[in-house]
């Protein structure tokens, strides 16, 4: 199995956290999309890490295809729960936390435009997606150990890579101090091995 990736990616980190928490062995290709040259169009279309190539040759994408693939090879331990409902409200918060860090993109690449092409508006619309987004992370998590009821799922993965891109790409945002209770999660996050060993690296 091969990770069409960057090590910079929070939608590959989830992916790559996913397999190492399952103990899937792959193959990490690092071959960022943004770089002249690269490679990503040959398995996805559209240009977008990460990709899955699987042992047959298959290839799938986006992320949470990709992770939907994993569960369907029965490794243990489970991301989704069996129940098709319960599953369905892990993917609803992994959609939330994706969707936060999609704002964050949109708002990182805006700051890097020069002064004179940058949209203040745009940034001011990201930034209330990725505001608003925490707060409903936080409300979920309601004082839980996890987003989903009491085990670690993929809402979890994807709410950590999430926040923990936010700090990587959009310090000036400083999240933490608004939402302690988020941030003591995001630090337990950070200390599983599967967290430990996706640190971006730029
Ligand atoms: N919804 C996709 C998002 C993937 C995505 O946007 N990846 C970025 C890297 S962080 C990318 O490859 N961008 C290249 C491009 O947009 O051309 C997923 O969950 O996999």
């Amino acid at each position: 199995m091969k990770l069409i990736a960057s090590l910079t990616s929070p939608y590959v980190r989830k992916i790559r956290v996913l397999l190492l928490e399952k103990g899937i062995p792959f193959e990490f290709v690092n071959d960022p999309p943004w770089e002249p040259g690269n490679h990503v169009s040959d398995f996805n279309p559209l240009g977008k890490v990460p990709a899955l190539v699987t042992s047959s040759g298959e290839v799938f994408f986006d992320s949470p295809i990709i992770a939907d693939y994993l569960e369907t090879l029965g490794v243990y331990a489970p991301a989704l729960p069996a129940d098709a409902l319960a599953a369905l409200r892990v993917k609803q918060l992994e959609a939330l936390a994706d969707g936060i860090t999609d704002a964050g993109v949109i708002w990182v690449l805006e700051v890097r435009r020069t002064a004179e092409k940058r949209d203040t508006s745009v940034m001011e619309r990201q930034h209330g997606k990725v505001s608003c987004g925490l707060v409903a992370l936080e409300k979920h998590l309601a004082g839980k150990d996890w987003l989903i009821g009491d085990a670690f799922s993929r809402a979890d993965i994807a709410a950590g890579c999430c926040l923990l891109w936010l700090d990587f790409r959009l310090p000036q945002l400083d999240w933490r101090t608004e939402h302690p209770a988020l941030a003591a999660y995001a630090e337990r996050l950070s200390e599983r091995p599967s967290f430990a060993q996706t640190v971006p690296v730029l």
